[in-house]
């Protein structure tokens, strides 16, 4: 037998309650109630945004009357005058709704084991099921891989706003990734680049990025990728006193470049108020611990090592050539990528990459979900 349905119920003239997986009903506090009244004195029809402060109503306000208009509609008449009509069918829907982004479709650990890596065939003008299909998949894996992005400079930004606005930084909108003299980023380089999360010094710190491969002719500079989250739960479990410290103790990261110099802190394991992982931050070539009395010092470095082993570990890594027309967009808070060395005498290789917000991804979700058949 299924869960029962949430239902509201008028257990008094005055008092609304709502049962719920068969525990105690819960009474509907009159001001929450209040708050949510869709009636055009109280709210602005167009934009669904309160015409008052709630903080104006008083503390003992209450129920006066309740009755069942039928139809799903119930009409509530409150101490200070205001009366509302309710769908009851929308208030069950708002008390479901759950906090923050976890409306979306929920998240997919994986580790090294991912053999069906979340792929698709690009097209300019992709079909809504189509659009529905990819950012599904993108925020249930973190990432997706695209074939046959077009091979032009700028590339990258069409695919980019196709997903949400394009974040411009220091770096411009769009970034190219080669190898050149006097790099202003270890990423403008050959070098192998460990696993890390990009720009843990901005704030906020870009949730998404895209890297377009225009041209790759040498054999090295397969990409990689971890999903930190896994990771992270993973050190939960094997060494709960690591995970304590890596989220309780913030790290400062900095960029400096002769015209920009930014810094900001964050724990490596940033978890929500549910004490979920919401963000990873890890740079190592970036991280500086604060001073701290040598003993706690020992166990910061003992918990970074660890975690940073796991993140380097086959057990979690992805490694894959991006060939040219290719395109890897990965949650820049969830994912750790890298890559390895290249040898630039056999040839080029160039991308280009941008960023842009992960409530990009999230909204475009939700507006699709609206029309689109699951
Ligand atoms: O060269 C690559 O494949 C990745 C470069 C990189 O890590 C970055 O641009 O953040």
């Amino acid at each position: 037998m299924g869960q029962p349905l949430p239902r509201l119920q008028i257990a008094s003239p005055t008092e609304l309650v709502v049962h719920d997986d068969g525990a105690q009903p819960i009474a509907i506090h009159p001001i929450w109630l209040r708050e949510r009244s869709e009636d055009p004195r109280a709210v602005d029809l167009t934009t669904g945004q309160r015409l008052h402060d709630p903080s104006d109503l008083p503390l003992d306000l209450a129920i006066a009357a309740i009755s069942d208009l039928g139809g799903g509609q119930v009409s509530v008449v409150f101490s200070d005058g205001h009366e509302a009509v309710y769908s009851t069918q929308r208030l069950l829907a708002e008390i479901a709704l759950p906090l923050g982004d976890h409306d979306c479709p929920p998240v997919r650990l994986w580790t090294g084991q991912l053999n069906d890596l979340p792929r698709a065939a690009w097209t300019d003008t992709p079909t809504e099921p189509e659009r529905f299909g990819w950012v599904t998949d993108f925020l249930r894996y973190g990432f997706i891989v695209f074939s046959g992005v077009p091979r032009e400079e700028g590339s990258v930004l069409t695919v980019g706003q196709t997903f949400g606005h394009v974040r411009t930084t220091n770096f411009g909108a769009l970034f190219d990734v080669r190898s050149v003299p006097d790099a202003t980023d270890l990423a403008y380089t050959a070098i192998e680049l460990g696993a890390h999360t990009d720009n843990p010094y901005r704030s906020p710190v870009p949730g998404v990025q895209l890297l377009h491969c225009l041209i790759n002719e040498t054999t090295g500079g397969l990409s990689t990728l971890v999903d930190g989250f896994a990771a992270a739960e993973a050190l939960r479990v094997q060494d709960p006193e690591a995970f304590r410290i890596l989220s309780q103790t913030p790290v400062r990261f900095r960029y400096q470049d002769p015209s920009t110099e930014l810094v900001a802190s964050a724990p490596p394991i940033e978890l929500d108020v549910t004490g979920a992982v919401r963000n990873i931050h890890m740079s190592p070539r970036l991280d500086f611990v604060p001073l701290a009395p040598p003993a706690q010092l020992d166990a910061y470095y003992r918990a970074r090592k660890t975690f940073d082993l796991m993140l380097r570990d086959k057990a979690f890594e992805i490694r894959f050539l991006l060939n040219a027309g290719e395109l890897v967009m990965f949650d820049n808070c969830r994912l750790l990528h890298g890559r390895t060395s290249f040898d630039p005498s056999e040839g080029l290789r160039h991308l280009q990459g941008c960023y842009i917000d992960i409530d990009g991804p999230r909204s475009l979700y939700r507006v699709l979900r609206r029309t689109v058949q699951t």
